[in-house]
């Protein structure tokens, strides 16, 4: 899509002298490669299940195997998926900045695919699974009937290395997430409704300590009113534009 993009001149000018930059991605960014974003209706016969029913503890201890069939559908979706010019400017970022961190909320592990290395990734990854209980993960499980299979080690129901909602996020990861957010001096939100918690409390957290924060979205949300700029369309052109002016 070649539509004409003007960056704000204060928003170059923190580009440009910006010491640390903090990227925060929701599933906004993967549109562009064919992953319907989390909220967006669920195709096929997923239409009739709310992802924030399936997304839970709850479901999976009520329902194993549709929470499993699940993931293991969206695992199909993602299979094919190639990272987009969205995830491939934050690739030639990382190298720009003096200091760079990219936290996402996403699962389906395109930011690595892309070439992106120490992506905090907030709610874990589809393409991992562990053991329920002993919470390591397992790559290989007997194939047959069992959905989910079985834990080789324990017997206990295998299950995607994801946060589910009402779960917490891992202590270390969320850290570190607060720490860069904290120290930046450009963050920059980029595809996600700025809805789901606690990640939505970076970008306040980080224009607290005195960033100029950036949202980049196809639309608005709560996020908008609170940034310094928002830059409204696709991920996959305005990201490419804000490195333009760096290269
Ligand atoms: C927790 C993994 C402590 C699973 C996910 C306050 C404090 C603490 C907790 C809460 C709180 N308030 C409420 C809660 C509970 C809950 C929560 O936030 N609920 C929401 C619904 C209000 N939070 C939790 O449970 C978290 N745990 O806080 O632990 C605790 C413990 C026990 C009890 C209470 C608290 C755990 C949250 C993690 C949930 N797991 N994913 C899976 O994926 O299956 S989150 C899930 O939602 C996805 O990861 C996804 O990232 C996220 C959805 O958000 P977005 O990424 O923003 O995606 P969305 O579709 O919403 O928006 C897409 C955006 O992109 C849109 O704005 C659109 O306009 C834009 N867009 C579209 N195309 C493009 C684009 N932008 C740019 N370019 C484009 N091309």
């Amino acid at each position: 899509m070649n539509m004409p993009v003007t960056i704000p001149a204060k928003l170059s000018d923190a580009l440009v002298s910006a010491a640390h930059l903090v990227v925060l991605t929701g599933s906004g960014i993967s549109a562009e490669s064919g992953i319907p974003t989390f909220r967006e209706a669920q195709t096929g016969l997923w239409q009739r299940f709310d992802p924030l029913e399936l997304a839970t503890p709850t479901a999976f201890a009520t329902n194993p195997q549709l929470v499993w069939d699940w993931y293991a559908w969206r695992r199909q979706l993602i299979a094919d998926a190639k990272p987009n010019l969205g995830h491939q400017a934050l690739v030639a970022l990382q190298k720009y900045m003096p200091r760079f961190t990219l936290i996402t909320q996403n699962v389906d592990g395109l930011h690595q695919l892309a070439g992106s290395y120490d992506v905090l990734e907030l709610h874990g990854n589809i393409r991992r699974t562990i053991c329920s209980v002993e919470r390591i993960e397992v790559t290989d499980w007997p194939s047959g009937k069992d959905a989910p299979p079985r834990c080789p080690d324990c017997q206990a129901p295998l299950r995607p290395d994801v946060v589910w909602f009402g779960e917490s996020l891992r202590p270390e990861k969320f850290k570190a997430a607060v720490e860069a957010s904290e120290d930046c001096d450009l963050f920059l939100s980029v595809g996600t409704s700025a809805i789901v918690e606690p990640a939505a409390s970076l970008a306040h957290i980080a224009s607290r300590h005195g960033a100029f924060i950036v949202e980049v979205n196809t639309g608005k949300t709560p996020l908008t009113q609170f940034a310094d700029e928002s830059l409204i369309g696709p991920a996959g052109v305005l990201l490419p534009a804000l490195l333009k002016i760096l290269s």
